[in-house]
Order: C-alpha cells, then sequence, then structure tokens
C-alpha cells in the first residue's frame, strides 16, 4: 500500500531541520555567498544538531537515519542554504562507498572519528579528463608490497582543502581501463597530498572545491575498500544512492524560490493592485508549485527503493534530473517574477539561479542521467 503521511518522527526531524536552516542557513546565505570565508560556524552548529553525520550507522555512533529522513532533512537544509548543503551532502557521498563496500574495521576506523569532532571527508572521482567520462581516469595505485603508492590529481573536488579523509578512486590495473579501477580510503595527513587550486565558483560559494594532488601517496593495503577492481563499480553504486539527495536539494532551492515569490507577488503592486492577482503570476506560481511537489515525489520514491534495498538507478537519476531542473527552472522564473530587482544581489533570488546550475552538473550531468535512464528504459537494441 502506499501512504504520503510523514510518521510523528520525521515531522519533528523536519521541523528539526526546518528550523536549523531558517534560524542558522539562512540569515548567513548572503554573507558566505561573497566566497570570503568557509561557514565553519554553521557548520560547527550542524554537528552539534547531528545533520554531518546522519547516514552513518548507529553502530559507529552515526545517526543511521534512513534513505527518506535523510532527503527530508536534505530539502529542509538546502531551502536554507544550497552552498551550505553542499558541504554537508559532499561528506556524505564519501561516506557512502565505505558505508556500501567498507569492512566492519575500516567503518569503525574512518567513519567513527567524524560523529566524535566536526570534520569533512572528500569522494575524489573526477579529473581534468575524466569528467562524465568516470572511467577514463588517469589516477595510479600501484601496490608495493604491503602499501598501495598512488599517483595522479583530482579536480572539482568538494570538499577538497577542508577534508580530513578521501575515498580516492585509482588503476590498479591500467591495462583494463574501467575494469582496472579500483577504491581506497585515504586520510589527509598521509605524506604526499596537496591541494591545488581553489575553485572561483558561479554558485555554492559557502562551499569549498579544490584540485587534489597525490604525489608517491603511501597508504597500506588494509585501505582498499572491498577488492581490486570494483572501484568502477563502487562509484556507480555510491552515485546511485547519492543521487536522490541532489534531487532533494533541488526541492529546497525550488521551495525557496518558489515561497520568496509569494511573498514579493503579494505585496508588490502594479496598476493598482499585487500582481499575485494577475493571472500570468499566479498561474507561473501554480507551475512552481507542481515542480515542487512532482520532484518531492520522485525523491520519496527514490529514497523508498532505496530503504527498500530495490534497485534504483534509473529513479535516483530522475530524482536527481528532476529535481534540479525544477530548481532550475522555479529560479529562473522567480527571478523574472521579481523583475529588476530579482537580479539584484539585494535579493535573495539571484543566488538561487546560481546555486540551481550547479545541481544540474554534479554527481554526473543531467546529460549523464538521461543517458543512464534511457538505457534502462529502451533496453538493449540488436
Ligand atoms: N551499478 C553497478 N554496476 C554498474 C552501474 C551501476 N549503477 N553502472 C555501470 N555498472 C557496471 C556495468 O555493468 C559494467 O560492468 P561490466 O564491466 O562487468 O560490463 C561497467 O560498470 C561499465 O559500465 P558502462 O559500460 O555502463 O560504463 P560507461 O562508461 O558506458 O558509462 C556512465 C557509465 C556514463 C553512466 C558513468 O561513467 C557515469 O555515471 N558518469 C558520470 C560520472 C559522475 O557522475 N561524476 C560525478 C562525480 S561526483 S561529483
Amino acid at each position: 500500500m502506499i501512504d504520503f503521511t510523514l510518521n510523528e518522527e520525521q515531522k519533528a526531524l523536519q521541523a528539526l531541520a526546518r528550523e536549523f536552516a531558517n534560524k542558522e542557513m539562512k540569515p548567513n546565505a548572503a554573507k558566505y555567498d561573497k566566497g570570503d570565508e568557509w561557514p565553519e560556524e554553521i557548520m560547527k552548529k550542524a554537528f552539534d544538531a547531528g545533520f554531518t553525520t546522519l547516514e552513518i550507522p548507529e553502530e559507529y555512533n552515526g545517526g543511521g537515519l534512513s534513505h527518506l529522513d535523510t532527503a527530508i532533512v536534505s530539502e529542509e537544509l538546502s531551502w536554507g542554504c544550497a552552498g551550505m548543503f553542499t558541504t554537508i551532502m559532499a561528506s556524505s557521498l564519501a561516506f557512502t562507498p565505505i558505508i556500501l563496500f567498507g569492512s566492519h574495521e575500516q567503518k569503525k576506523k574512518f567513519l567513527t572519528p567524524f560523529t566524535e569532532k566536526l570534520s569533512f571527508a572528500a569522494f575524489c572521482l573526477t579529473e581534468r579528463e575524466a569528467g562524465s567520462d568516470a572511467g577514463g581516469l588517469q589516477t595510479k595505485a600501484i601496490r608495493e608490497g604491503d602499501e598501495y603508492v598512488i599517483n595522479g590529481s583530482k579536480c572539482f573536488i568538494t570538499n577538497g582543502g577542508v577534508a580530513s579523509l578521501y575515498v580516492v578512486f585509482a588503476l590498479t590495473d591500467p591495462s583494463k581501463g574501467a575494469r582496472g579501477m579500483s577504491a581506497f580510503i585515504v586520510p589527509r595527513d598521509t605524506p604526499g597530498i596537496s591541494i591545488g587550486k581553489e575553485e572561483d565558483k558561479m554558485g555554492h560559494r559557502a562551499s569549498n572545491t579544490t584540485e587534489v594532488y597525490f604525489e608517491d601517496v603511501r597508504i597500506p593495503a588494509e585501505n582498499l575498500l572491498a577488492k581490486e577492481g570494483l572501484g568502477f563499480v563502487i562509484a556507480m553504486k555510491t552515485l546511485d544512492q547519492t543521487r536522490a539527495s541532489v534531487g532533494a536539494a533541488g526541492v529546497g532551492v525550488a521551495r525557496a524560490a518558489m515561497e520568496y515569490t509569494i511573498e514579493y507577488t503579494k505585496t508588490r503592486r502594479q496598476f493598482g493592485k499585487p500582481i499575485a492577482l494577475m493571472q500570468n503570476t499566479s498561474f507561473e506560481i501554480a507551475d512552481m508549485a507542481i515542480k515542487v511537489n512532482a520532484a518531492r515525489h520522485l525523491v520519496y520514491h527514490a529514497a523508498w527503493l532505496l530503504d527498500n534495498d530495490l534497485p534504483c538507478g534509473k529513479e535516483s537519476a530522475m530524482a536527481k534530473t528532476y529535481g534540479s531542473d525544477a530548481a532550475m527552472e522555479v529560479s529562473l522564473e522567480a527571478l523574472q517574477l521579481h523583475g529588476g530587482y530579482g537580479y539584484m544581489k539585494d535579493y535573495p533570488v539571484e543566488k538561487l539561479v546560481r546555486d540551481a546550475k550547479l545541481l544540474q552538473i554534479y554527481e554526473g550531468t543531467n546529460q549523464i542521467q538521461r543517458l543512464v535512464i534511457s538505457r534502462e528504459v529502451i533496453g538493449p537494441i540488436k
């Protein structure tokens, strides 16, 4: 049977996340959007509230929340500030391969510290020449005795400069291409790691994005996740899970844009009446509400599949695509309905447009999502 009601615990969780977003994130969003400062103070509070370790299993001292619960929180936090939320989500992206494929010892050793003190993780897959074509990476991890030696570089790494732990994808058998890829847990303080330039981004300016270099980085062989050659599947299965969260972030951004628009158009008077009374405005707001609701349902459905251990690659890609497209469309329309004011930084809407754009790009562009969806929907062609 289908039940669309949140239970009492979920309602309480939603209220808690909404209050946090409203009190701590929204009032500081414009300040950190300038990009001069990293929102450490807000992140400390997010850590105290448990928002930075929601999905780490209880056994390792984390929140142990379900995917649906996490989606509910994600919508609220990105409604508060998508940039700050990205910092939290990027850690979660790096925790996921450890949760899915790590041994008990690896989880205990590498996940538990995140629940004890504020710290961040980063997922190191993308390279200059391996973006959408994730299987085309060049970073190598060559086994020498009881160690692997990693050489290569990663780019566009969220939390790159602030992370204490990286999950790094590298070729252990370069002759096999993507099938020779493996995944490693790499502590930041390992000699040979250096941080490259910090990117000056259009949006999500409250998040840290850098290059990360690995030069003769030696890690114990026990830091290999699962086994050699499974790296590509680990990356894909991770993204199958986390893409629904990007959809949830899209819902949060779209909802914020819709709410600002309702507030503004009810008070903005032109031709002798509030512009919300004009049919173009009210119909546009109706379309915004349709998109927010439809996107949320796709996100909840993908999360439900994940919680029930059912295949979700297509649905997670749908949630990511529709959620981020909704954020883009709704925020652009919100800007238009704000007229000249919408274009000014004094109003919060132009930031939402800039933030929405990245949701269509990271964790796999929406074109890659359509590739994933169409391959499954169309099936093999003879
Ligand atoms: N789960 C499990 N296995 C998967 C999988 C999934 N979701 N997707 C692919 N695989 C497996 C395939 O079954 C195949 O296995 P075999 O080698 O045994 O045949 C292997 O992985 C290669 O898959 P495929 O042929 O589909 O790879 P492609 O290179 O054609 O395409 C895409 C893979 C484009 C989907 C992938 O590279 C991708 O997602 N790119 C975007 C990367 C991304 O999101 N980057 C953002 C980084 S984080 S901000």
